[in-house]
């Protein structure tokens, strides 16, 4: 029970099995009891909806109640996105809270589950604590429950529940209304009566309601704006993984005639965006880049940013946003965990990652609703189109050609072999012309000294092209090989070629060095974002 890049992560009828479900929500209580126990203490709990959902909701609940929790805030029917979770348990000063989702693996009765603690901050539990977890569930003898019928939390209201109160609030609700302390709803409600048209993909999960309230709701954008927006258990037998790959509808629309002026989507939790402007497919590492140049045109930002921050394998296109800023630019390693202390001690006021996360210190986890909002704001304030706006980004800041391949359940053993044997090599000293350094990534974190090593394999060249290699920490089959390339490109008459051409040097090496076609017996990636 080895929490990983996000939370535990594993196949439903592993959850299902015996207590697993049970023994791990003990090692996570075991791991996070302050010294007097949980007496007067909240825990917000709530998840994106997917299968086995509901009956971990109930689990929970009985937990919590025999742990001697005081209260428990669950979103109604049990959902609440990841960064709406992360807003109730600071708007609340909760003692932390649990979040179920798997993010963007399949659900279903054959799909994935998760589950993950958030703290007091409202963001993911640092390695510390996830490292405690790990101990407990390797010690753990008894877990605490209690023989309670099972608690309707269907209607928003407070029940007494074994000695303890469990309030069923709306999973909406608050978010909207931090959402409208961010953004000028009025001016993005002018812009949407304007004509302006959006078409944001929930992909049958949990930004469905968001979604709805926010977009088509309180900014008055045409019905019909937001598809897929009914939850459903399996998300409809998709991946609810915001890529070129499973939102390609959305891909093709926006590259269509009569395209409408952005294109969005959002992950199974809710905290991923996915960026696609008329003609063009905006990378998440540009994305962060843009967001962070543009910030000051949301009132929440208009005074500045503190700082940024991206994790390793993100192209460094913010780093030369921050740079021109004059502020602060701090490389993580991969995963939100990450970026908390940062947010916390006020050092950085936007975060992303290449993986479709982007987020500031409104809440500590990345968050898909408030990315397209900012996207938004800056479509509105600058009354230019997308492709206008990246096209004028490259040429002040030049551009950072990137691609992530991924080698999706590969064999588990020859994926660790292809990165020990790596290591090795890079180790035993690299002979590759114009290379500055190889290394095995290694973070000391700048406000607790707390150290990560293994955080990835970094090949860097002198003109600051690279590639990183690392295995994916939340898939639940086999392995997965994540390999990202990067090449920044100063001439802006060559901003406009295809990303896979442009790096394709690069790749061939990648593949090369890494030898991953001999060892995975894949020909080519399954997802290329
Ligand atoms: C992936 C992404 C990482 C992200 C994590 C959780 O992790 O690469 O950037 O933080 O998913 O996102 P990995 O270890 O598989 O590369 V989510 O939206 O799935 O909670
Ligand atoms: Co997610």
């Amino acid at each position: 029970m080895k929490p990983g890049t996000s939370g535990l992560r594993k196949r439903v009828t592993e959850f299902q099995s015996g207590n697993y479900l049970a023994n791990f929500v003990q090692s996570v209580f075991n791991a996070v009891r302050p010294d007097g126990g949980f007496t007067g203490l909240t825990l917000v709990l709530g998840g994106d909806g997917r299968y086995f959902n509901d009956a971990a909701i109930q689990l929970v609940l009985k937990m919590a109640a025999a742990n001697g929790f005081a209260r428990v805030l669950v979103g109604a029917n049990g959902i609440l996105s990841t960064p709406a979770a992360s807003n109730v348990i600071r708007k609340n000063k909760a003692f932390g809270g649990l979040i179920l989702s798997a993010s963007h693996n399949a659900g279903g009765p054959e799909g994935d589950f998760g589950i993950k603690f958030n703290a007091g901050n409202g963001g993911p539990a640092p390695e510390k604590l996830t490292d405690a977890m790990y101990a407990e569930s390797q010690r753990i003898n008894e877990f605490l429950t209690l023989d309670l019928p099972e608690l309707d939390v269907s209607r928003p209201g407070a029940h007494r529940y074994g000695g303890m109160t469990v309030e069923v609030i709306d999973s909406v609700a608050d978010y909207v209304q931090l959402m409208k302390q961010l953004f000028d709803f009025p001016a993005l409600k002018a812009m949407f009566a304007g004509g302006f048209r959006l078409a944001f993909d929930a992909m049958h999960a949990v930004t469905g309601p968001y979604a709805h309230a926010i977009f088509e709701g309180e900014l008055g954008a045409a019905p019909g704006t937001v598809h897929n927006g009914t939850p459903l258990k399996d998300f409809g037998g998709h991946h609810p993984d915001p890529n070129l790959v499973h939102a390609k509808a959305l891909y093709d629309q926006m590259m269509a005639p009569g395209a409408p002026d952005l294109g969005a989507a959002s992950d199974g939790d809710g905290d991923r965006n996915l960026i696609i402007g008329r003609d063009l497919f905006i990378s998440p590492s540009d994305s962060l880049a843009m967001l962070a140049a543009n910030a000051h045109l949301a009132p929440a930002y208009a005074g500045g940013i503190a700082g940024v921050a991206r994790s390793m394998p993100t192209s460094g296109a913010v780093d030369r946003v921050a740079e021109r800023l004059g502020v602060p630019c701090f490389e993580t390693p991969t995963g939100w965990k990450f970026f908390g202390n940062l947010l916390d001690a006020g050092k950085i006021t936007l975060c992303g990652e290449e993986s479709a996360g982007t987020g500031s210190n409104h809440v500590r986890e990345k968050d898909g609703i408030w990315a397209v909002l900012l996207w938004l704001t800056i479509l509105c304030q600058r009354k230019q189109s997308a492709m206008q706006i990246a096209q004028e980004h490259w040429a002040s800041y030049g551009r950072n050609y990137y691609t992530r391949h991924d080698y999706e359940e590969i064999d588990s053993t020859a994926a660790k072999k292809l990165m020990a044997d790596l290591s090795a090599k890079i180790d035993a000293g690299l002979q590759l012309p114009k290379l500055k350094f190889a290394d095995d990534f290694s973070y000391t974190d700048p406000v607790d000294g707390s150290v990560s090593k293994n955080q990835g394999l970094r090949v860097v060249f002198e003109d600051g092209s690279r590639i990183v290699y690392r295995l994916s920490g939340t898939g639940t089959t086999g392995s997965t090989l994540r390999v990202y390339i990067e090449r920044y490109e100063a001439d802006t008459s060559q901003h406009g070629l295809d990303t896979q051409a442009a790096l394709a040097d690069l790749i061939a090496l990648a593949g090369k060095l890494a030898e991953i076609r001999e060892r995975t017996d894949r020909e080519r990636p399954d997802v290329i974002t």
